[in-house]
C-alpha cells in the first residue's frame, strides 16, 4: 500500500517522469486529496451501482472570495447508500481539505463512513472513522457487529497513526473503537500512511455496505432515521471546518453548503431540533450556545485502548 501517491504540481506540469517521482518525495506540502476521491468512487463502483445524485445540479464547483481557492463538490447514491459526497478545498500549498462520507440508506443501521482531512502547509488534522450510527458503549451487540472484526486494522493504524490529544467531549459519543484522530506534520511518509489507512477503512466499509441486511422493523428504521438525524444535526451545527467555510464563501454559502450538501437529510429523517437532541447547549434566552463544547476538551490519550476502562471514562459523557 505504502506507494508514493501525492500527486505533486509540478507532476501536472509537464516534468520528466523521474523529477516527478522525486517532487512526490520530496515536495510534500503540494498534494492533493483528489487521489483520495478517484480511489473511493472507483472502488465503489466495484461493490455496488452508483448513480449521481440530484444534489450535482446545484453543488459542483465554488470559488472561494479569494479568486484562487478551488471548493469541488460530488454526490451521488446507491441502493444502500442514501448520499455519498465529498468536498475537496485546494487552496494550493496553503491548505488542502477533504470531507469525504457516506451517510447509508435508513433501512440499514450501517456506520457512516467519514474521512475529514485538513491540512495546511505544516499541519494535519485528521479523523477517520466508521462512525457508529447507534452508541457503540450501550448497545454491545451494535460495537459487536460492525467493529469487532475491525479491530485489529484500528490498532494496526492507531499505532501509525497516534492520538491527536484532547478533543471536544461531545465528538467522542460520534466516534466509534477504530477512530483516527490524529494531527501530524506534513512529510511524504505520513500522507503515505494516511492514504492506506483511508483505503482500508473505506474498503472495510464497503465490505459491510454490501453485507448488511435491511431493516424491516418499522421501529427498527425508525431509530435508524434518527440517529443520522442526530449526527447530521450535530455536524451542521459544530463541526469545526465551519469558521474555514464562513472565511472562504461567507456565511450564507457555508450554511448552505453544511445544511444541504455536506451534512443533507436533516429536513427528511426528522423533525426533532438542535436543543431536543442537546438540550445543554440551550442558552438562558432560548438560543443555541455557540460554544462547540460545553464539557469542554478532554481525552489526552486513547481512550478505547483499555476496554474496561474506557466504558467507564466514556461513559461520564453520555
Ligand atoms: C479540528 N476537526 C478538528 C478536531 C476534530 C475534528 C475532532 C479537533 C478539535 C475538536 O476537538 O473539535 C473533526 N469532529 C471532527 C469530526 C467529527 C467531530 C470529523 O465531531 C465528526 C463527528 N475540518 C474539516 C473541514 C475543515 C476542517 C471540512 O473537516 C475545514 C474546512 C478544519 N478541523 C479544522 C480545523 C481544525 C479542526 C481548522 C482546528 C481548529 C479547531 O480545533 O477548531
Amino acid at each position: 500500500h505504502y506507494l508514493p501517491i501525492l500527486t505533486s504540481r509540478s507532476c501536472t506540469s509537464g516534468s520528466t517522469r523521474r523529477n516527478c517521482n522525486r517532487a512526490a518525495f520530496i515536495e510534500v506540502s503540494a498534494f492533493s486529496y483528489q487521489n483520495f476521491i478517484d480511489f473511493a468512487l472507483n472502488e465503489t463502483k466495484l461493490h455496488t451501482n452508483l448513480s449521481p445524485s440530484p444534489l450535482q445540479d446545484k453543488y459542483r464547483s465554488l470559488k472561494a472570495f479569494d479568486g484562487k481557492t478551488q471548493l469541488q463538490m460530488l454526490s451521488f447514491q446507491a441502493p444502500k447508500i442514501r448520499l455519498l459526497r465529498s468536498l475537496n478545498i485546494d487552496a494550493g500549498e496553503t491548505m488542502q481539505v477533504l470531507d469525504f462520507a457516506a451517510f447509508p440508506t435508513p433501512q440499514y443501521d450501517l456506520p457512516i463512513f467519514c474521512a475529514n482531512f485538513f491540512s495546511s502547509s505544516s499541519m494535519n488534522i485528521v479523523v477517520l472513522d466508521l462512525n457508529p450510527l447507534h452508541d457503540v458503549i450501550s448497545h454491545m451487540d451494535y460495537r459487536e457487529k460492525y467493529y469487532q472484526s475491525l479491530m485489529p486494522l484500528g490498532s494496526m493504524y492507531a499505532e501509525l497513526l497516534p492520538w491527536g490529544g484532547k478533543i471536544t467531549s461531545e465528538s467522542l459519543r460520534f466516534f466509534s473503537p477504530i477512530v483516527l484522530w490524529t494531527k501530524f506534520t506534513s512529510s511524504s511518509y505520513h500522507h503515505n500512511v494516511l492514504y492506506s489507512a483511508f483505503m482500508d477503512y473505506y474498503k472495510a466499509w464497503l465490505q459491510l455496505m454490501q453485507q448488511a441486511d435491511e431493516d424491516v422493523d418499522a421501529s427498527r428504521i425508525n431509530c435508524n432515521c434518527e440517529a443520522q438525524h442526530k449526527y447530521l444535526i450535530w455536524r451542521v451545527e459544530k463541526d469545526p471546518g465551519q469558521q474555514i467555510l464562513k472565511k472562504l464563501i461567507g456565511e450564507a454559502n457555508a450554511k448552505d453548503l453544511l445544511k444541504n450538501f455536506l451534512f443533507n437529510g436533516i429536513d427528511e429523517l426528522g423533525s426533532k431540533t438542535f436543543l431536543d437532541y442537546f438540550p445543554e447547549y440551550q442558552c438562558a434566552d432560548g438560543t443555541i450556545n455557540d460554544k462547540r463544547s460545553i464539557i469542554g476538551k478532554s481525552f489526552e490519550s486513547r481512550p478505547w485502548n483499555d476496554s474496561e476502562g474506557m466504558s467507564v471514562r466514556i461513559q461520564k459523557i453520555w
